[in-house]
């Protein structure tokens, strides 16, 4: 992932102050220049690296840091916000009934944030649709379509029409239950006129509330010129960073778009329909800079728990009263799997993420992922009986288990002593009053408004 480098790295520079309690000035040039090589290599502009270490530099060694924080914790708070700064604000989005238009040049990723966006604004608990007017590109409709139907969402195309204008004034009719409408545009390989003529026309029947264009990542840092020129020919609201997973470079996009009058709003992170999150400088940093995000990581379990609740028909409520059951433990292992990839979960978390993850051996991850896997076959190799009652599992049960199961009997004891630990820890929940619940979960979403840190952070308020 962009820039994942940097947090490595400069997570490495600073655990070298770990225990000082002040900045030599030699200290201070080791960490700036981290973050030079880093960015530098990301692709972000040399003037604009200059400018943000030389804040960085001199806010070090002037600020006083507060009485009880160390000098690691200093720095780090103090690159956390110039990282913020350079990378900006992110673009407004009310969530509400809303048109958008997504422009951009050939293959930057334009259908596939359509459908993406649409998934994550039905998630938002709106009912999206996209309409395609792509007849430039032969396959477009079908791809939309196609990709609409993973996301679950709204589609509005005619692959026999020939022209965007009408295509978009009939999708706009035939989407009037949708409340937010995202319309899909056709690229050019550049930013030519019949493309500038074509947008104003679609624009001008669709009345958008926004534009919004969607750029490569791996453009780095020319993402500037073309943010500009996409401004100056039709008018841009914001814009959507594509493939951040595939490019190295993307830190030079993600920085250019703040040098423009514009700022970002998505950012695109893999092929699939899920793999899309709404830029938030904060929360973005503070991940890349391994100290979590906890608001992606609330809005990933919510969204865990709401699919596991509809698929398994299973009420997380349930939890809060009597026996935890290996069924609970099954279903709560699911949500977890439904959050993605345990690595990417682990940096939202803060404190864990960063540091925790660099010292882990590069396969801790897939054994974790295996023993969850291997608890699902042994769990299926259970009776009922078993599954509600596993405190009465006994040896030959389970010998029973682990031949049934194909696995081994030290596996499927490490099962059982993995239920009793968390039937422990639900008792302690169970033993929680209701406020005590609601300051946890507060606690756990942080203070909204201050993004991935609130409450939680490493620097206290
Ligand atoms: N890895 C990765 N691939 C992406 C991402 N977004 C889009 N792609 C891929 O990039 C290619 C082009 O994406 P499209 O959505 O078709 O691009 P487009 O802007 O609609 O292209 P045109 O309609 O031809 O102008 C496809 O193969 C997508 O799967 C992303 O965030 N990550
Ligand atoms: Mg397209």
């Amino acid at each position: 992932m962009v820039l994942d480098d940097l947090g490595s790295s400069l997570r490495g520079t600073l655990d070298k102050l770990q225990g000082k309690s002040r900045l030599s000035e030699d200290d201070v040039d080791e960490v700036v220049k981290e973050i030079q090589r880093s960015l530098l290599s990301a692709d972000v502009d040399v003037d604009l690296v200059m400018e943000l270490s030389d804040s960085i530099r001199e806010r070090a060694l002037a600020e006083e840091p507060p009485a009880g924080t160390t000098a690691k914790d200093h720095v780090l708070k103090i690159v956390y916000e110039e990282m913020v700064d350079l990378v900006g604000e992110s673009t407004e989005l009310p969530l509400e009934g809303q048109t958008i238009v997504l422009a951009g040049l050939q293959g930057s990723g334009k259908t596939t944030s359509a459908a993406k966006m649409a998934w994550w604004f039905s998630k938002k608990g709106l009912r999206p649709a996209v309409i395609q007017t792509d007849t430039f590109r032969p396959g477009a409709y079908d791809q939309a379509e196609e990709m609409t139907e993973r996301a679950e969402v709204d589609f509005y195309g005619d692959p026999d029409a020939d022209d965007p204008v009408e295509i978009a004034r009939e999708g706009l009719e035939a989407t009037a239950d949708a409340d937010v409408r995202i319309v899909d545009t056709s690229g050019r390989s550049g930013l030519n006129e019949e493309l500038v003529e074509e947008l104003e026309r679609i624009e001008a029947a669709v009345e958008p509330d926004r534009n919004l264009l969607v750029l490569d990542a791996a453009i780095g840092q020319s993402a500037k010129e073309q943010a500009e020129a996409f401004g100056d020919a039709v008018g841009i609201d914001g814009v959507v960073i594509t493939k951040l997973d595939g490019t190295a470079k993307g830190g030079g996009a993600l920085a250019a778009v703040d040098q423009t009058d514009s700022s970002i709003a998505f950012l695109g992170t893999g092929e699939e329909v899920k793999d899309v999150e709404r830029f938030e400088a904060s929360g973005f940093i503070s991940r890349l800079l391994g100290m979590g995000d906890l608001k992606q990581l609330s809005e990933r379990v919510e969204r865990a728990m709401e699919e596991t609740q509809e698929e398994e028909d299973w009420d997380p409520e349930d939890l809060m009263q009597g026996e935890f059951t290996l069924k609970d433990m099954r279903n709560q292992m699911n949500a977890m799997n439904r959050m993605g990839p345990l690595d990417q979960v682990m940096d939202m978390i803060p404190g864990l993420g960063g540091g925790l993850k660099d010292q882990l051996p590069d396969d801790a991850m897939d054994v974790t992922q295996d023993r969850l896997r291997n608890f699902e076959v042994i769990m299926d190799s259970m009776t009922d009986d078993e599954l509600e009652n596993p405190r009465s599992v006994g040896q030959s049960q389970i010998e029973r288990i682990a031949r049934g199961s194909g696995t081994d009997e030290e596996t499927v004891r490490d099962l059982l002593e993995q239920h009793k630990m968390m039937s422990r820890m639900m008792k302690q929940f169970q033993g929680m009053g209701d406020g005590d619940m609601q300051r946890m979960m507060q606690k756990m979403q942080g203070d909204g408004g201050g993004g991935g840190m609130g409450g939680m952070g490493p620097f206290g308020d």
